[in-house]
């Protein structure tokens, strides 16, 4: 058996990660095909609960500390991942290093310094980047609760991760139906399925 795909949803806030990566992972595993969801913050460990302190404005941490630990909250989960992928896993993961970086690149700091730290992380096979602008985001239950979610920030964000996007990236209209959205996704999924059947890559 081959190894599972790592396959990542990306976006602003309230964009609809959430609801897409698990519907994802449903669809999948009705088909017979095993996959999990993973999400990122991991708000679970002990890092994670740090992450969550700082994001719902409990505690203050300085840029490069909660970036630093955003990182680490990857790297602890690498060894389970690595190992779900060679089993035949395919992991759907609700935000990665791109949030990583688009983030705290829109607060000013340094994109190189960014990325220093994802550097070596397992890299995916897909992204899909469902695309909101931030005026339509906010409309969305739940929005402003978080420390990153206002306008500003969210506008800038989304220019950081158009800056990154290559060609294992697809963009999402997430302004559209969920349903509709989750065809699209559907697709795109079968296609990278059917590409990594006829030319099989390694994890890389
Ligand atoms: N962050 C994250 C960093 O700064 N660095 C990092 O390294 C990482 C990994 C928390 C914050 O952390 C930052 C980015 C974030 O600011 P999070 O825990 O992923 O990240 O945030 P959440 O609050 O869980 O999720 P989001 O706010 O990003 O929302 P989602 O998951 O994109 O959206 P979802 O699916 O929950 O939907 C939001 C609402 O919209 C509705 C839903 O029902 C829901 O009410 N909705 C739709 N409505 C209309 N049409 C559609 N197509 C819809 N799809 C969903
Ligand atoms: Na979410």
């Amino acid at each position: 058996m081959g190894r599972g795909l790592f396959i990542l949803f990306e976006g602003c806030d309230r964009s609809g990660k959430t609801t897409q990566s698990t519907r994802l992972v449903k669809a999948l595993n009705d088909a017979g095909i095993k996959a999990k969801l993973l999400k990122f913050p991991d708000r679970t460990t002990a890092i994670g609960k740090m992450i969550d302190g700082y994001l719902s404005q409990k505690t203050k941490l300085d840029d490069q500390a909660i970036h630093l630990l955003f990182s680490a909250n990857r790297w602890e989960a690498m060894d389970q991942v690595r190992a779900e992928l060679e089993s035949g896993t395919t992991l759907v993961v609700d935000r990665y290093a791109f949030s990583g970086v688009a983030f705290s690149a829109a607060k000013r700091l340094d994109i190189k310094w960014c990325k220093a730290p994802d550097v070596g992380l397992i890299a995916p096979d897909r992204v899909y980047f469902l695309d909101i602008h931030p005026d339509d985001a906010a409309k969305r239950d739940g929005y402003g609760e978080e420390i990153y979610e206002k306008r500003e920030m969210q506008i800038e964000v989304r220019v950081k991760f158009f800056s990154m996007m290559d060609s294992t990236w697809s963009i999402v209209d997430a302004l559209k139906d969920p349903d509709e959205i989750h065809r699209q996704i559907m697709m795109l999924t079968k296609q990278a399925f059917k590409r990594h059947k006829e030319s099989p890559a390694p994890i890389a």
